[in-house]
């Protein structure tokens, strides 16, 4: 028997064969590692709730915070990174190393739509990659993002300049290559508005309402990094988080979910626009900056902006 026919490509083969830089690489693998614990917290935790008592009369952690320390950790390991955000935290850590200066900054939300987890719907932790000290920087200027999803399987998506590809973990805690090269068709047929109807603003109303005449499937999960997931890898649709009459910019945060995602997704030839301009140009002034967003397969998104133009 062969064995080498039947091993199939992990995750830091891949990275090794794309000529990634090694400090770039470490980062993924290690988000990659530290997904596993918190796959493994998810799944095998104490299902108390933060504020709350566990069986010994110590405090609970909620999940979200287990997940920051988890990938925290992880990323400070790397001895690559100078600088995180978190959506977990309210500001800018600084990895003091001299060795760190000259390494890259990371931006993640280590458990997105984490209240899902209570009512066993999939969850993600989203992350975007920049070279250089400064966290804050515009989408375009990523090197690298990636996301995990923890759903009925665990899969790593990432990209880094050359394509977007898929890994799930198996048994033996490997992330192994389940596609290459994801590709986003220029138009699809699934739809997933996030948002309460009754605080629509009207362009959004007649964006909404044209994608229901076109026959668009609805799609909407409640969970951004699955919804995401379930248009890249049917390579087509449309995501929309609006701005509504109580929130102007919308929900979703621009460092921590919308950047790193847009960035995958024009990888994968897709688009993502706030309506006037693409996500990935937006300037990132703070940390918990918000815009509205329309992501998916090109025309859609086109079509969307149309409305606001
Ligand atoms: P979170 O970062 O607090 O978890 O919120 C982000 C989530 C996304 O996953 C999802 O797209 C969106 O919030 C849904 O929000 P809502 O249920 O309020 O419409
Ligand atoms: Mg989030």
């Amino acid at each position: 028997m062969n064995i080498k026919k039947h091993v199939k490509r992990g995750l830091w083969s891949h990275l090794m064969k794309s000529g990634i830089e090694m400090g770039l690489a470490s980062i993924i693998y290690e988000v990659g590692v530290a997904s596993k614990y918190v796959n493994h917290a998810m799944r095998t935790g104490d299902l108390g709730l933060a504020g709350t008592s566990n069986l010994y009369g110590e405090d609970q952690l909620a999940l979200d915070v287990v997940a920051d320390e988890i990938i925290k950790d992880r990323l400070d390991h790397t001895g690559r990174v100078s600088r995180i955000i978190s959506e977990e935290q309210s500001e800018i850590i600084i990895f003091e190393r001299k060795n760190r200066k000259g390494g890259y900054s990371v931006c993640y939300d280590p458990l997105d739509g984490s209240s899902l987890v209570d009512v066993n719907l999939s969850v993600g932790t989203i992350v975007a990659i920049y070279a250089g000290d400064d966290p804050l920087q515009n989408g375009r200027k990523q090197v690298g993002a990636m996301y995990v999803l923890y759903g009925p399987r665990t899969t790593l998506v990432y990209g880094a300049g050359n394509g977007v590809h898929e890994f799930t973990l198996n048994n033996l805690g490997e992330y192994v290559l389940t596609q290459e090269y994801i590709q986003i068709r220029e138009q699809g047929n699934i739809f997933s508005p996030g948002g309460i109807r009754r605080d629509y603003l009207p362009e959004h109303e007649k964006i909404v309402t044209k994608f229901e005449a076109d026959g668009y499937k609805l799609r909407y999960s409640g969970g951004f990094v699955p919804d995401i997931n379930q248009i890249l890898l049917k390579g087509g649709g449309l995501f929309m988080y609006p701005a509504t009459t109580t929130a102007k910019q919308g929900k979703l945060r621009l460092p921590f979910e919308l950047n790193p995602m847009a960035y995958l997704v024009e990888l994968a030839g897709g688009a993502a626009t706030d309506g006037q301009k693409p996500i990935l140009d937006l300037d990132c002034n703070d940390l918990d900056q918000r815009s509205p967003v329309y992501i998916g397969s090109r025309k859609e998104v086109a079509l969307a902006a149309q409305f606001f133009n």
